[in-house]
């Protein structure tokens, strides 16, 4: 029988560690151009933020530079950021929006 000491029919466990995916935070920076509701914008439309979830968040970026708008698996972090970058500069604003591992 499995996991046993010999065969004296005592159990032992064996300890496994956990694999967790490695997550990443995709990170939001203030910049001097972008009008603020441009960002609350982008916040609620790929990051499914309310307005006012999303208000607070760009308030914390306007103030302190940078803010975590999420932590995500690598595929949807790339995604979120590719997203931003995307409709950022079609609109012609320099928003910057990273992603880094947690
Ligand atoms: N600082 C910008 C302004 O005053 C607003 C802003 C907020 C820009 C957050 C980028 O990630 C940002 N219009």
């Amino acid at each position: 029988d499995d996991q046993t000491d010999g065969d004296a029919g005592l159990a032992v466990k064996t300890r496994t560690r956990t694999q967790r995916p490695p997550l990443y935070k995709v990170l939001l920076l203030n910049d001097d151009y972008t009008p603020m509701e441009f960002v609350v914008h982008i916040l609620e439309r790929f990051f499914g933020l309310t307005h006012a979830q999303a208000f607070e968040i760009m308030l914390v970026v306007h103030k302190k530079g940078v803010a975590v708008v999420g932590v995500f698996s690598h595929e949807v972090a790339e995604t979120k950021v590719a997203q931003v970058m995307d409709f950022a500069r079609r609109h012609q604003h320099p928003l910057q929006c990273t992603m880094e591992k947690e």
